[in-house]
């Protein structure tokens, strides 16, 4: 949740877009109306309602032990579908939309961030080279000192 301005925005795909709509003067995102802002739009939304489910159910259903066992084969088809997609996604580019870096590439950070603290990047390289491009800009690396990704734990 962000204020500003004496408005609260929610939702993390929202406040993104907010600040680079508001702040951005043109930047982090392709041109309105392109092709490529359809997909930009596309990873805003997919991070938080889709990436992420099974990497929750997978954090959730393991704490249950052998009681949840009946429920990881689908979290793991699921897991192996939504980050083979995104692997497949990035093979052979630098960033989600190709050699320019955007908000998308933010946004799915964070899923990345998370695929990697749960130990989940060895099989999908492109996305752990990608996570290594992004961890390298300098902006991104102020950003961690000043908030982290500790409420997952450390990284692997
Ligand atoms: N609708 C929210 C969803 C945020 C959310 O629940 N994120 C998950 C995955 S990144 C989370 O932090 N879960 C931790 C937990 O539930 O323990 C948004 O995108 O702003």
């Amino acid at each position: 949740v962000i204020t500003d301005g004496g408005r609260t925005i929610h939702e993390s795909g929202a406040i993104i877009d907010y600040l680079v709509r508001r702040y951005g003067s043109g930047r982090l995102q392709p041109a309105p109306g392109s092709d490529a802002y359809d997909d930009y739009v596309q990873w805003l939304h997919y991070a938080e309602g889709s990436a992420m489910t099974p990497l929750l159910l997978d954090m959730y259903v393991r704490r249950l032990g052998e009681a949840g066992a009946a429920l990881q084969p689908r979290i793991e088809s699921e897991l192996a579908n939504h980050f083979g997609f995104v692997n497949a996604a990035l093979e052979g580019r630098d960033w989600l939309l190709g050699s320019e870096f955007s908000a998308a590439d933010i946004q799915m950070g964070f899923v990345a961030e998370a695929a990697g603290m749960f130990g989940k990047l060895p099989a999908y390289p492109a996305i752990r080279a990608w996570l290594d491009r992004f961890r390298a800009r300098p902006a991104y690396r102020a950003a961690m000192e000043k908030g982290g990704l500790s409420i997952f734990g450390p990284q692997k």
